[in-house]
């Protein structure tokens, strides 16, 4: 209920905001339609094929950017962690206030967590294991810096979340520097290009290596590989499905894009026994059907 609220209270703020300047008549409909729409209907995206286009800018929190919802919240060490590679411990407070112990597989795991450093470099997802009082392990490897850890899971009966929050890690830094865009990446001697447009809401990832196709890439969490997209900015983390298709070279994936901006990209794709991970860079002009010729020029600077 306090989500609904919440979600309500945003899509009215959102919503007044971005009917400044129109014809009060205009958005009166808008707003109360967005309303009914989401009020505790969190899952709206998922059945809804069509829904890409005209929900997202209305009112739907992307993933990632709380470290509570629902009343389940992700608990990590406050003390953060020492650089190199250590273990990580945390676990999810259900609305009980106890840790979760029951949850349901998504992409053949319990629980998928991402860790990358804010500057979006360091990127890492791995699947921890949990001891039978709800306590997660994994072997995290960190830099010195403030990292951002995701962990994308179903508690059993309960929605689908992706939670965020921050990590420390003590030391000296130098940011990374921004890569620009980044379509075509190469790793291990494999060669990712990216295809398609985030705008479109699908894009397709090609795999190659010496100049040919891979054409018997090895199932990876239920697909022919994993896609991670993070928006620049405060790495809200989208919603990308795999696409039914062939062992390579192309690897479809249907993405939202929550709004205009700058995206990073992370493949995770298997072949010859071992995971390796592409990372690509992306602007996005947005998907807002609404958004007229005269908003048009507002993306046009960056
Ligand atoms: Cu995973």
């Amino acid at each position: 209920m306090r989500v609904a609220l919440f979600v309500t209270a945003l899509t009215l703020v959102f919503g007044t905001a971005w009917g400044a300047g129109r014809a009060v008549e205009d958005r009166v409909g808008p707003v109360t339609t967005a309303t009914d729409d989401h009020a505790g209907d969190t899952d709206a995206h998922d059945t809804d094929a069509d829904a890409g286009h005209e929900v997202d800018t209305a009112g739907h929190v992307p993933g990632g950017l709380q470290v509570s919802d629902s009343g389940y919240t992700l608990v990590l060490p406050a003390s953060g962690l020492e650089p190199g590679r250590s273990t990580l411990r945390f676990v999810v407070t259900g609305p009980d206030g106890e840790p979760v112990t029951a949850y349901d597989e998504e992409h053949e795991k319990d629980l998928h967590l991402i860790a990358v450093r804010r500057d979006l470099s360091g990127y890492q997802h791995v699947h921890p294991t949990m001891a039978a009082d709800g306590t997660w392990t994994t072997d995290v490897d960190l830099t010195p810096g403030s990292w951002r850890v995701f962990a994308d899971f179903t508690p059993t009966g309960g929605p689908t979340l992706t939670l965020g929050t921050d990590l420390d890690v003590a030391g000296r830094f130098t940011p990374a520097p921004h890569p620009g865009s980044r379509v075509s990446d190469t790793v291990d001697g494999y060669t990712v290009d990216l295809e398609g447009d985030l705008d479109a809401g699908a894009v397709t990832v090609r795999v190659s290596r010496d100049g040919e196709p891979v054409t018997d890439l090895e199932p990876y969490l239920g697909a022919y590989g994993h896609l991670v997209a993070l928006r620049e900015g405060d790495l809200a983390y989208l919603h990308v499905h795999p696409e039914a298709g062939d062992a390579g070279p192309d690897v479809p994936f249907a993405v939202e894009v929550p709004s205009a901006g700058g995206y990073r990209l992370f493949f995770d794709f298997k072949h010859d026994g071992v995971v390796r991970t592409a990372e690509l860079a992306v602007r996005s002009h947005g998907t807002d059907t609404h958004a007229d010729t005269d908003e048009e020029g507002m993306g046009d600077d960056h």
